[in-house]
Order: structure tokens, then C-alpha cells, then sequence
């Protein structure tokens, strides 16, 4: 069954804030790299692959509910930040918004009974669960680090551990 209207421009609004994501965090990258702090960077282009699969599913879901994914134009995204601290307390607002927006969104499932959708929709609400843990604790790791530059090279080379797995496409998330 085709989804509502107001449904289908929830879901065309969600790609391109996923991949707005992607595009915060592709800066939030270059911002670190133009550093040399390449760990770190690698860890925001990962992120910012994983924002890309997330818009990805949600246009899959819209095909398949035989509707046309229509794109809309992605916003410009703040390209310098204050510390490295700044940078991480920012990706997590932004990751507080887009839990909030998917609870609008489960919201509107209920208020249509688009069970279906809510159905769907449970991945991204489980998803932001650890995607605002995981920015929350390396925010956290970075305030306990202070001045010590010692440390976050440390965790420079931590973060650059990071693989790409898939993200919402990867085995284990099916
Ligand atoms: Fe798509 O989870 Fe972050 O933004």
C-alpha cells in the first residue's frame, strides 16, 4: 500500500537530513584532517558513510512502498569548530535532533496507523540509541583528556581503527 502524503514527505525530509548528516560529518572530517589528526578524521568519514546508508534504507523503504523518492537541496555545512571538544559536543545536538525527528516520525505512524512504517522506522529509533552514546563518550573522553595532547594522540590512533561495515546494510543489522 502507498504511503500518505504528509508520510511520504516525513521520509523524503529523513533522506536528506541523513545525508545532510553525512555531509556535517564529511566536513567535521576535512576539518580534522586539514589537523593531521587523520584517526580522527577517519573516524567522521566512516560516520559519514554510515549517514549515507541511512538515507539509503529510508529510500529503498519508499520504493518499496511504491512511491518516488523526490531529493531535496542539502544545506551547507559549518566547516570550522572552536576545539575538538566543540566538534563532538555539536555531533551529538545533531544527534539528539535526529532522534527527535525520528520520534516525530513514529509519531505520524501512530496518528495513521501506518503500522508498517513504524515497524521500519523501530531500526532508526534502536540505531540512535548508540549513535548518541557513542559521540557522548568520546565527547567525554576527550574533556577528561583536558590539555594532555598525549592523550589525544592517543586517541587519534584509537579512532583510526574505525572500518566501514555497511552501516545500515551491513549483515548484522538486517
Ligand atoms: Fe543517521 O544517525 Fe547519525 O545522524
Amino acid at each position: 500500500m502507498k504511503l500518505n502524503d504528509k508520510m511520504l514527505k516525513a521520509l523524503n525530509e529523513q533522506i536528506n537530513f541523513e545525508w545532510y548528516s553525512a555531509y556535517i560529518y564529511q566536513s567535521m572530517g576535512a576539518y580534522f584532517k586539514g589537523m593531521n589528526l587523520n584517526g580522527f578524521s577517519n573516524w567522521m568519514d566512516v560516520q559519514a558513510k554510515e549517514e549515507m546508508t541511512h538515507g539509503f534504507k529510508i529510500y529503498n523503504y519508499v520504493f518499496d512502498r511504491g512511491n518516488q523518492v523526490e531529493l531535496l537541496a542539502i544545506d551547507k555545512p559549518q566547516a570550522s569548530w572552536k576545539t575538538i571538544a566543540d566538534v563532538f559536543s555539536v555531533a551529538l545536538e545533531h544527534e539528539r535532533k535526529v532522534s527527535s525527528r525520528f520520534f516525530d516520525i513514529l509519531e505520524l505512524c501512530r496518528e495513521l496507523k501506518d503500522y508498517s512504517t513504524e515497524n521500519f522506522v523501530q531500526w532508526y529509533i534502536n540505531e540512535q540509541v548508540e549513535e548518541e552514546s557513542t559521540v557522548q563518550e568520546i565527547l567525554e573522553r576527550i574533556e577528561f583528556a583536558g590539555d594532555s595532547k598525549e592523550f589525544i594522540l592517543m586517541l587519534d590512533n584509537e579512532l583510526g581503527q574505525r572500518v566501514f561495515t555497511g552501516g545500515a546494510f551491513a549483515a548484522s543489522e538486517m
